[in-house]
Formats: C-alpha cells, sequence, structure tokens
C-alpha cells in the first residue's frame, strides 16, 4: 500500500473519517429539519436565514451570472427519465495547477509545498513530483485545443499561489499573471468559459516557513493574493473559487502528515488550522468583492461530505439532514451558517479553535455560488436513541470502488448530495466542480494498429454518476454546470502518476494525449446535452 492509500484509509476515506466523527454529541444540538414533503420557501426560517436568504436573492438579481447572460433558460426542468439536462447547461473539465502544469522553475515561480514535499524521499509514490506532469505550462493550446474537440462549454483551472506571489506576499510577479492571461485568453478562443480556482494546495513554501495555515496572517496573505489576482484577471474571468477542497488540504496535509506539508497536528492546533482555512475563504471573498469586476462571481470548491440515505425512507431521510450538517460542520456548515454547531465545539471542547464573531461573519461571506466535489458517497442511517440521531454506515469490505481505495462507487451521491445541500442551506446555484475516476487504464491496439485505452468501468462510472445528477435535476435542484474530474491524467499527489484520473491518456515519457472510451463518451453526452 501507498503512503497516500493509507491516508486516504485512516482519514482522506470519507466514511472511515466520519465514522470516529462526532459521536457522543446530543442530537438535540441539530435544528430542527424540514419534512420531505415541505419545499425551502414553505419552511418556517429563521430571521438569519431569512436575511442570508434576501441578501443572495439580491446578489443575483444584481450580479449578472454567466448563466443568466448565456439566454438559454436554465431553470427548465428536465423530464424524468428522458437523460435531458437543461439547455445551457455547462458542461466542463477541471484540472489543477501542480498536477498539470510542471515548468515549476520557469517564469519566477517560486517554491510550493508540493514541491518541497514531493522532493523529500518517501513522501510519494515511486519518488514522483510534479516538476514536469503533463507540461501543460508549455502545451496549454494543445491541451484546450483536446477541450474544444470534446465540446466543452467551460474548463476549471487553477492558479498557482507561488507564480504570482513567489514569497507569497510582498511583490508580484508579473511574469505569473501573463501566463495565465495567455491562457485564459486562448480558452475564449476556443469558446471556452474560465472558471479559476486560487488554492488548490500550492501553498507557497515562504509562508508555509513562516507556520502555513497554523498561522492567521496565511488567512490575510491568501485574501491579499486573491484579491489582487481576481483584480487583475476579472476583465476576462466572470466565475473564481477561493479554495478547493478544504477538508482535504487540511485532514491529509495538516493531520495525518501524508500530503504537503506533511504535519501531525496535535487536536488543538489541527482545530486552529481549519478555522484559518476557513477565515482565509471568508477574508478572500471579501477582498475579491473588493477588487474585482462588479457582476464577478464568486464560490468556492469543496469535496462536502455528500450524505445518502442508506434507504430513501423519511426517517433516513432525516438523518441524511442532519448527518450533511454536522459531518461538515468544520467547512461547509460554518461557511452557508456563520456557526460551528454545539456538537462540533462540544466534542472539541479544549481543543476548539480560538475565533471571534467578526471571523464567523467574515466566514460566512454571502456566496454566488457553491462547488461541490463528489466521489464517494457518505451512507448515514437513522439511529434512534442515539446522540445525534444518526450513523454513518461503515463500507463492507466488499464494497465496490475504483482503481483509487477510496474511491468507493456510489452514484447516488451525485443525487442526494447536492439535493441535500440545496435543501439545508437553501444554496441556489451549484456547480459540480469535480466528479471522476480513477482506472487501472491499459493501451490496447485497435483493429488498424492504433493505441486506445477502453476504460469501460471509468465510463460506467460516469454514466451512472450523471444518471443521478439528471435526477435530481429533472426535480429542480439547482445545479448548473459539471465538471469532470479530470481532462488529462495528471500527478495524483502522494499517489504520483501511477493513479490516472484522465478522461484523455497522457504517455508521461512523451506526452503524447490520447482520448479514451469515456472521452467518447462524454463527447457523445455533451453533443446531445444528454445522459444515455
Ligand atoms: C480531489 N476522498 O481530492 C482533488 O481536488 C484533486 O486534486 C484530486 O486529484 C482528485 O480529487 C482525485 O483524488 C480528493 O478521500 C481527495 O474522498 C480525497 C478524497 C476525495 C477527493
Amino acid at each position: 500500500m501507498f503512503p497516500n492509500e493509507a491516508a486516504r484509509k485512516s482519514s482522506g476515506n470519507k466514511a472511515t473519517r466520519q465514522r470516529c466523527g462526532l459521536k457522543g454529541i446530543l442530537a438535540d444540538a441539530v435544528p430542527p429539519l424540514r419534512p420531505e414533503s415541505e419545499n425551502l420557501l414553505s419552511h418556517p426560517v429563521s430571521r438569519r436565514t431569512f436575511g442570508r436568504l434576501l441578501t443572495a436573492g439580491a446578489a443575483a438579481t444584481t450580479l449578472p451570472a454567466l448563466a443568466a447572460s448565456a439566454q438559454p433558460d436554465q431553470n427548465a426542468v428536465p423530464a424524468a427519465g428522458s437523460g435531458k439536462f437543461p439547455e445551457g447547461f455547462l458542461w466542463g473539465s477541471a484540472t489543477a495547477s501542480y498536477q498539470v502544469e510542471g515548468a515549476v522553475k520557469e517564469d519566477g515561480r517560486g517554491q510550493s509545498i508540493w514541491d518541497t514535499f514531493s522532493h523529500t524521499p518517501g513522501k510519494t509514490h515511486n519518488g514522483d513530483t510534479g516538476d514536469v506532469a503533463d507540461d501543460d505550462y508549455h502545451r496549454y493550446r494543445e491541451d484546450i485545443a483536446i477541450m474544444k474537440e470534446l465540446g466543452l462549454k467551460t474548463c476549471r483551472f487553477s492558479i498557482a499561489w507561488p507564480r504570482i506571489f513567489p514569497e507569497g506576499t510582498g511583490k508580484p510577479n508579473p511574469k505569473g499573471l501573463d501566463h495565465y492571461q495567455r491562457f485564459v485568453d486562448e480558452l475564449h478562443n476556443a469558446g471556452i468559459e474560465p472558471f479559476c480556482t486560487l488554492y488548490h494546495w500550492d501553498l507557497p513554501q515562504a509562508l508555509e516557513d513562516k507556520g502555513g495555515w497554523q498561522n492567521r496572517a496565511t488567512s490575510e496573505a491568501f485574501a491579499a493574493y486573491c484579491g489582487y489576482t481576481a483584480g487583475k484577471l476579472s476583465d476576462r474571468i466572470s466565475h473564481f473559487m477561493t479554495t478547493n477542497e478544504i477538508e482535504t488540504f487540511t485532514d491529509l496535509g495538516y493531520k495525518n502528515g501524508t500530503h504537503a506539508p506533511g504535519l501531525q497536528l496535535d487536536p488543538k492546533a489541527f482545530a486552529q488550522v481549519c478555522h484559518n482555512a476557513v477565515l482565509g475563504h471568508g477574508l478572500a471573498v471579501q477582498a475579491i468583492r473588493a477588487q474585482a469586476k462588479a457582476g464577478t462571481q464568486v464560490g468556492l470548491a469543496e469535496n462536502i461530505s455528500s450524505t445518502v440515505p442508506a434507504i430513501a425512507t423519511d426517517e433516513h431521510i432525516r438523518a441524511g439532514r442532519t448527518a450533511i450538517q454536522e459531518e461538515n460542520a468544520r467547512y461547509m456548515n460554518v461557511i452557508q451558517t456563520g456557526k460551528y454547531t454545539d456538537a462540533y465545539l462540544k466534542k472539541l471542547g479544549p481543543n476548539a479553535p480560538q475565533f471571534t464573531d467578526a471571523d464567523l461573519k467574515a466566514i460566512s461571506s454571502p456566496l454566488d455560488f457553491v462547488g461541490i466535489n463528489v466521489y464517494t458517497p457518505t451512507y448515514v442511517m437513522a439511529a434512534p436513541g442515539s446522540d445525534l440521531g444518526y450513523q454513518v454506515v461503515p463500507f463492507p469490505t466488499s464494497y465496490p470502488h475504483m482503481f483509487s481505495d477510496w474511491l468507493h462507487i456510489g452514484p447516488e451521491a451525485l443525487y442526494w448530495g447536492p439535493k441535500l445541500a440545496h435543501e439545508v442551506w437553501g444554496i441556489k446555484t451549484i456547480y459540480i466542480t469535480e466528479n471522476g475516476a480513477s482506472s487501472d487504464d491499459k493501451l490496447t491496439p485497435d483493429a488498424q494498429g492504433n493505441m486506445q485505452v477502453l476504460d469501460t468501468d471509468r465510463t460506467m462510472y460516469l454514466r451512472n454518476y450523471l444518471t443521478q445528477l439528471h435526477r435530481g435535476v429533472s426535480e429542480g435542484v439547482p445545479v448548473k454546470g459539471y465538471f469532470l474530474w479530470s481532462l488529462l491524467d495528471n500527478y495524483e499527489w502522494a499517489d504520483g502518476y501511477e493513479k490516472r484520473f484522465g478522461i484523455t491518456y497522457v504517455d508521461f515519457q512523451t506526452q503524447k494525449r490520447i482520448p479514451k472510451l469515456s472521452s467518447r463518451f462524454y463527447k457523445a453526452t455533451i453533443a446531445a446535452n444528454a445522459v444515455s
């Protein structure tokens, strides 16, 4: 087993993590929940929630969303069972800077914690690093041509903070910005709308040297970087996400130590890291709003625990609603509600983070959209008599998973995750900012001797997840787009180049790209605007 797999088994594997989660907490700490039959507006909302809904509504009418300007009525709900998505549904792909770019020493880029970590012996599979990765820094035109060929409407990519501020703060590096301007212009030339993530885990090493996310100064530096960058790029990018998967980078980087910066902090220091990270997100939202063009849409991408009722009866669905709040207490729930749940604080006791009311206000700054990364389900059941009234159901050892051990297959996660997020937090605009799978891809010759990858397992995974997404959209769950992880095989963090998530095969020796069967499936899905 590789180190990263061990980590995911013990922590990144959400079910494992949740099982040792919030047990021992009183069920009455959880706010009353709506019965399945009630819709959002018929439910009596608190004054605070009402205020938030009003703010969100005002933002929606004053800030012209990309989707709104694109004519088609995305609110039109397609018929159940038709497989059809609403006109204007945004089909995209997702990548991240350190996983695809390479060129780590080029054009004044500073060092990131992933350079340090991946070059430390024993930390990654085979000692693999992102030094070259997909060489996308040089080959981005070719990669955008692949997107165009697929018919993508949009593309999620991330900016490497150390390309913009090599030391994390201080003097910006114009060459870094130039690269992303060229990249985004090329996307526009191809008719592809950019969605930009500002932090996909490549923290400048200079900031880690001063404590990284343990240090509140990093939250402030992050906001400054985001404000500056969005200020420079919002003339050509309308959607920004602050962070990618706060949960993953804090858990694996600062608790398990299997991702950069490789620390295993005590519970109190770790709780502060989590707080500083959500605070960084909130301050960044404010900085982007202050410095970017009016109308810029701001959100984040988070792999929330997508709770799935083990059986879809009322009592277990109710358990799913309670669980989605408690299992996401440190991240999405505090971001949406401006409050750490009583159960979360009680569980931490003396290890609770230090925070102020002003912090909570910043953390819960209203968002224009929410990105949800969906890979695995978190199965839950009602547990009458237990403290929280629900239990997370562990995966049996025989439960099917993709090539990554942690990637348990549960298409219903793409139905229940967005649906419950919409119902519980009142989120009005959702994007699936990641969904995809690792496969043990093999190159085989076709009848003419050309190499191909027949990844029927990934294709099966995508078809089933998209069918469940369609189920939600056809019931009115406000998902406006879907970003497949990933366009290309790439550097899968501590798993190095061993675990491939691309729909395009990359030969890492020659950098040759070969579309897989799943790429043909995705192209056909986009062309039909329907899953079948
Ligand atoms: C995401 N889990 O990470 C990241 O955003 C990507 O950079 C990464 O390549 C992709 O998913 C595939 O791993 C995750 O344990 C890490 O549930 C862990 C989990 C999910 C996503």
